[in-house]
């Protein structure tokens, strides 16, 4: 048994010494000193010899297993270091390469949208409001001349909030930004030039609504406002917003908070104002070449009145226009379907 014992180290150490690669020091450790080892087996054998011998022998064995393990350690480092200067030698690190870019985002349609209206009202003075999204039946319909059970309101089809009314009524998700109008006369600053942005809220989905949109109201209230005025700021916005080869058109209309009242068409940008889609059947999106963006009109005195606002005294206009519509009948937008905004579909969204 000595013997075996000392062939084995023999055998162990020449292994050890000719291992090239960690890798090779890692088997040879297995064969010799793993569970199912050589050596490793001649150990759990001594159990089974006399005491004397088992001993003697166990003595032997445990320092052959010493060694070996020093030795394994000592190569081991050595093939270590050895890999270490070669990775020195043949590998670089190019410190003047330039790093790898996290993926970069970037401000969705609806919201380039909105600066760009923000910014070119600011340019005529009208300065952006906030007012809140969840508001008072008060102010998102009975200061605005719609009466309670008022038929007119169903066109609205507004979510209504599981919340206690108050003197105000019950709360709304904003139908329209409509709301902002009594919100900000009750200010009392003159003139008033406001664009008021912000999420709307009704019960309609197909290719023209969805059921979270965003509106702008325009609001301008002075001494002498007419509707040479509105018509102006509106012509303005359209060939700053679509370019100057768009056109608009005043439709009357009737609003119970302007009169009199208009809904604005923008000439489409799908169908190029022909009304007619590829395989000349109906532009899928406005079916005859103008595309309904907005109401507008003359504040209606009762509004001015709600607003504690002289009407003798003051007069002014407003507006209202989609936002996803407005963004959607941009030159080069050709957008056939506004659900596509909100999908989150990267593919779609990465174009603009
Ligand atoms: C109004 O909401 C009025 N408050 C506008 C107004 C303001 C009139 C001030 C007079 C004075 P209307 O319901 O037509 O009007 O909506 C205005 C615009 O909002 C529409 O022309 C359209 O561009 C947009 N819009 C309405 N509903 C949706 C919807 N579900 N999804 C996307 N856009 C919508």
């Amino acid at each position: 048994m000595t013997e075996k014992l000392e062939e084995i180290r023999k055998r162990a150490e020449i292994a050890i010494r000719e291992a090239k690669t960690l890798q090779d020091l890692d088997d040879v450790e297995i064969c010799y000193l793993g569970r199912k080892g050589e050596l490793t087996g001649m150990l759990r054998q001594l159990s089974s010899l006399p005491d004397e011998e088992k001993k003697s022998l166990g003595s032997k064995a445990n320092d052959i297993k010493g060694e070996l393990e020093r030795m394994l350690l000592a190569v081991r480092r050595q093939l270590l270091e050895n890999r270490l200067t070669e990775i020195g030698r043949t590998e670089r690190v190019d410190v003047t390469e330039p790093g790898r870019r996290p993926p970069e985002g970037h401000l969705h349609l609806v919201t380039q949208a909105i600066r760009e209206v923000t910014e070119i009202f600011s340019r005529i003075g009208f300065v952006r409001t906030r007012y809140p999204e969840v508001d008072w039946d008060w102010y998102a319909f009975e200061s605005l001349n719609m009466p309670k059970d008022h038929p007119a309101r169903d066109e609205w089809e507004t979510f209504f909030m599981d919340a206690p009314e108050s003197k105000k009524g019950k709360m709304v998700l904003t139908p329209h930004t409509s709301n902002a109008q009594v919100r900000e006369l009750e200010r009392g600053q003159f003139p008033v030039r406001m664009i008021n942005i912000a999420k709307c809220y009704r019960r309609q989905i197909d290719v023209t609504h969805v059921p979270m949109f965003h509106q702008f109201e325009g609001l301008y209230v002075d001494t002498h406002v007419s509707i040479t005025h509105l018509r102006g700021v509106l012509d303005y916005f359209a060939k700053e917003f679509f370019g100057p080869d768009r056109a608009i058109r005043l439709r009357p209309f009737h609003f119970r908070f302007t009169e009199p009242s208009f809904e604005i068409d923008v000439s489409c940008a799908v169908c190029k104002g022909t009304g007619e889609g590829p395989d000349r059947q109906k532009c899928r999106v406005c079916k005859r070449g103008w595309l309904e963006l907005g109401g507008a009109g003359m504040v209606h005195p009762n509004v001015l009145k709600a607003g504690n606002v002289d009407p003798k005294k003051y007069s002014g206009f407003a507006f209202g226009w989609g936002v996803e519509r407005t963004a959607l009948m941009k030159s080069g937008t050709k957008l056939d379907d506004i659900r596509v905004l909100y999908k989150n579909d990267l593919r779609f969204l990465k174009q603009f």
